[in-house]
């Protein structure tokens, strides 16, 4: 109808994250998360990766997808935090020499520029691990816990992000002639829809939704993967570093298979 239309219209998304991040105050669910206790180093790098000024996109799409079946946005906040520190964790690993090799993250100097390499290491897998131990201390029924678990565990390995930077990582070089769209794809929603996709659905379960509604919201959620991953190839070769945050063109320059290079637009 009009009305909605013009709703849909008002919407304006930029306030609607930053008040979301306010009101369910994510930041100050994580800062409880990850306290400064010995090992001190370790969690001086947890906290400077998660601190480092993320949109949090992840951790509000599963408190609002929590919401939107009807559950109470507060029962999953712990897997908001959860889904963040994987986040966390896999830009710490992704910005390592062995893989990206980049200096700048949230435009702040990497984990492994201001820790070392091996502290840096060390603090994604801390984060991985204080990940699983912090969404299982959650108060959720047995069915719900079993279930949020496996929908994370399965967004982080070879069927998720694994699977994605191991795919992207090999497609450096390769001829544009040689790979298509559903080689992007691959990676796309691996890499970024994945744990996309796991954090919504993670609300969803945890807000009670049917089944149903569970897989209405995974599909959404899949493709702002894709768009999202798309958008950012995008502004890797049109924004600045200032910008961006991070160094921009470097996907170019390392010959990755990217939505301009797929499409020939650069
Ligand atoms: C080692 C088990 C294990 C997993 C890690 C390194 C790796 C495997 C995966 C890399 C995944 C990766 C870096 C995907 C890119 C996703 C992406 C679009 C990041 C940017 O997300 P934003 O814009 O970042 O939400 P902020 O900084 O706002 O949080």
């Amino acid at each position: 109808s009009n009305q909605r239309e013009t709703k849909d219209d008002d919407f304006d998304f930029k306030p609607y994250m930053i008040s979301k991040a306010e009101t369910i105050n994510i930041n100050r669910a994580l800062d409880e998360a990850i306290p400064l206790i010995e090992p001190l180093n370790i969690y001086k790098a947890m906290r400077y990766a998660i601190f480092a000024g993320g949109k949090r996109i992840r951790p509000i799409l599963c408190l609002a997808a929590c919401e939107l079946v009807g559950g109470e946005e507060r029962s999953a906040i712990r897997a908001a935090c959860s889904v963040e520190m994987i986040h966390t964790m896999s830009l710490i690993k992704d910005d390592l020499p062995c893989m990206d090799n980049d200096d700048l993250r949230r435009g702040k100097p990497t984990t492994h520029k201001v820790f070392g390499e091996s502290v840096a290491i060390l603090s994604g897998g801390a984060l991985l691990a204080l990940a699983l131990e912090h969404l299982t201390e959650a108060d959720l029924s047995p069915k719900k816990m079993v279930r949020a678990v496996q929908e994370l565990a399965k967004s982080i390995g070879t069927k998720g992000l694994v699977a994605g930077q191991a795919k992207d990582l090999s497609s450096e070089g390769l001829d544009p002639n040689d790979v298509g769209l559903e080689d992007l794809e691959y990676i796309h929603v691996h890499k970024t829809g994945s744990l996309l996709e796991a954090s919504a659905v993670i609300g969803a379960v945890i807000g009670g939704g049917s089944e149903e509604e569970v897989e209405k919201v995974r599909s959404f959620a899949r493709c702002i993967g894709l768009l999202f991953q798309v958008v950012d190839d995008i502004l890797d070769e049109t924004k600045s570093s200032e910008e961006l945050g991070k160094t921009a063109g470097k996907d170019k320059v390392a010959g990755k298979l990217t939505y301009p290079k797929v499409i020939n637009w650069s």
